[in-house]
């Protein structure tokens, strides 16, 4: 475990504490603690007024969510996706018993390449698996386009895109359905939890089957399925979070534009933007350092940050396709994934949230400016 008293990218947005405390006194009260309870059902109800979409099971976790829709979609073969992404997307894919195949991604968006989607298309490939990095959308429409022309699903990875808005709609909405994480580490979180929002109710009333070990009633099992539910205690703390979810966004808001008007005009600094007329929850604070123009490697800034407890992440280090599973068993496809390797040596990610504070930043601002121009004492 890190040093809790260390500035960390992934410190959790808190929930408020009376509603989470009153919560929970009910819950002990009820003596109901899990198996789609009240909190859960009424977590549910919220998550689906506030995307504007039909369903939004709250699962466990987002692996699960994930699983659970590769299954329910009935996915075989080969599912497309980023190698740009945290481990969990591909080992979704894997568990299932079919093969992720890796695309590369586009330098500024850091979201995969729709031309590079079409290439990796075979006979084999069922699906698309999008992946909304730092809440970005994974340009759904271009997707589903390509999707539709082959006659294959469309599924989202939205782990890092609660609260986000593409094309005036909420995420949640697009492709055959779309997985949040609510992990501690998230903009809205459940301490461990997620959700698979989907506006179809067939494939709603499967994936609900599907994280009940398949009961339909009492001793009724009618469906494959595992154990992906939410429990109590933790959809408590979604609901006291929904109280404070405008808060969370001022703060992460207010921190991002303050390390931009700090950092942006560094040498070899470059920040992911995010694009206005898009809502995002700027849950990520991602930069890029060239080392040709900041005249040190990510990896070293990094070491310099960390060795004075500033931790940041080079999230997703290197790159799942270079990760042992996969890269043992599946090299890299031909022509490797050059951007993909390029953005893996470059990004790092900086505290942000509601457990930073605004001298927290300029604390990391100054760190990094010192590192990268040790001579330019006019920094402030
Ligand atoms: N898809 C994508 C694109 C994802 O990013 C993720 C998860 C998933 C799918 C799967 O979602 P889940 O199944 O988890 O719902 C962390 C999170 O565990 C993981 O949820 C997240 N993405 C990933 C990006 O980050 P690690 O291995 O980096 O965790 P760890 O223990 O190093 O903690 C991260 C940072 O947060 C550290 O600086 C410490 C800090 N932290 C963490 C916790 C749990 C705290 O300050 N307090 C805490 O309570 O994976």
């Amino acid at each position: 475990m890190m040093d809790p008293e260390s500035l960390l990218v992934g410190r959790p947005n808190l929930g408020n504490r009376q509603v989470f405390d009153r919560l929970v006194e009910g819950m002990f009260e009820r003596r109901w603690l899990t198996n789609n309870g009240p909190l859960c059902k009424a977590l549910e109800q919220k998550l689906c007024e506030y995307l504007g979409v039909r369903h939004c099971i709250p699962v466990c976790n987002a692996t699960i969510g994930l699983q659970v829709a590769c299954h329910a979609l009935g996915l075989t073969g080969e599912v497309i996706v980023p190698a740009f992404t945290f481990v969990a997307t591909p080992h979704s894919v894997t568990w299932e018993g079919l093969k992720p195949v890796f695309v590369d991604i586009d330098p500024v968006t850091h979201l995969m390449r729709p031309d590079k989607v079409e290439a990796a298309i075979t006979p084999r490939t069922s699906a698309i698996l999008g992946v909304h990095a730092w809440g970005r959308a994974c340009i759904p429409e271009r997707l589903q386009e390509i999707a539709d022309r082959h006659g294959l699903q469309l599924y989202f990875d939205a782990a890092h895109a609660f609260g986000c808005k593409h094309a005036g709609r909420m995420i949640g909405n697009f492709g055959r359905c779309e997985v949040f994480s609510f992990h501690a580490t998230k903009f809205f979180n459940t301490f461990e939890g997620g959700a698979v929002a989907t506006n179809d109710d067939e494939l709603a009333a499967k994936i609900r089957l599907m994280i009940n070990f398949g009961f339909a009633g009492l001793d009724h099992v009618v469906h494959l399925g595992t154990n992906g539910k939410m429990s109590e205690i933790h959809a408590a703390m979604g609901l006291s979070c929904f109280e404070v979810l405008d808060e969370i966004l001022e703060v992460n808001r207010f921190h991002y534009e303050n390390y931009r008007s700090q950092l942006a005009s560094l040498p070899g600094v470059r920040f992911c933007d995010y694009d206005d007329v898009e809502q995002s929850n700027y849950q990520y604070v991602a930069i890029e350092i060239d080392p040709a123009g900041a005249k040190v490697t990510r990896n070293e800034l990094m070491q310099k940050l960390h060795d004075q407890n500033i931790m940041v992440r080079r999230y997703f280090y290197p790159g799942c396709h270079k990760m042992k599973p996969y890269a043992t068993n599946d090299p890299t496809p031909e022509g490797g994934l050059p951007e993909t390797d390029r953005l893996c040596d470059r990004v790092m990610l900086l505290p942000t949230g509601t457990g930073v504070s605004e001298e927290d930043v300029t604390k990391v601002c100054q760190a990094i400016a010192t590192a990268l121009c040790p001579k330019a004492l006019s920094f402030k």
